[in-house]
């Protein structure tokens, strides 16, 4: 897994957006961002998979795969609608099984966009409350576990005054020492 600021200029959104040259953003910048991730080889994944989902109680779990193929008519709307600005109130977790894409979060209070590339064998954990949105990338394919801890709740909430003041938008902002 590959961090770094996107670059902001206009064009396709699935091209890389790296500065020239990068600005990489390590492991422990996303870690004060309550973004996790682990590389957990995708041969023989289940039993890691399995350990990692135990230890932080993600009962449930399911398999998104995101491609022309696999998605069928709601593709369009499907890709628009992950690349629109959004929170959960719970965490997004993903495990990518093959393919390949971009995770954009929402750095706070600077508002720059760090792309996280994901790859095959990549567990993110995207924290409740963060700011994001996903494209895929030149690929246009990408399959992943999605796993949740009880009920899943994909509900969008897009970026707005009133999700600024959501609970979980808050208390992410609290939890990382920025803001309210
Ligand atoms: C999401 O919620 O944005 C997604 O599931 C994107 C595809 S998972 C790699
Ligand atoms: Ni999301």
């Amino acid at each position: 897994m590959r961090a770094y600021y996107f670059d902001n200029l206009p064009g396709d959104q699935r091209a890389p957006h790296d500065y020239v040259p990068s600005q990489p953003v390590d492991a422990s910048a996303l870690a004060k961002m309550s973004v996790l991730s682990w590389h957990i080889s995708v041969e023989g994944y289940e039993s890691q998979v399995d350990a990692i989902a135990r230890e932080r109680g993600y009962k449930n779990r399911d398999t998104i795969n995101v491609s022309k193929e696999g998605m069928g008519e709601v593709y369009e709307a499907k890709i628009k609608g992950f690349f629109e600005e959004h929170m959960h109130e719970d965490e997004e977790i993903r495990y990518i099984l093959s393919g390949s894409g971009f995770f954009d979060v929402r750095e706070t209070p600077s508002d720059a966009w760090i792309r996280i590339a994901v790859a095959p064998g990549d567990l993110l954990v995207l924290p409740a409350g963060i700011y994001h949105r996903f494209t895929l990338d030149e690929t246009d394919a990408i399959k992943a576990l999605r796993l949740f801890q009880d009920e899943p709740k994909w509900v969008p909430h897009a970026r707005s005054q009133a999700t600024d003041v959501n609970v979980h938008r808050v208390g992410y902002l609290q939890a990382i020492g920025v803001g309210a």
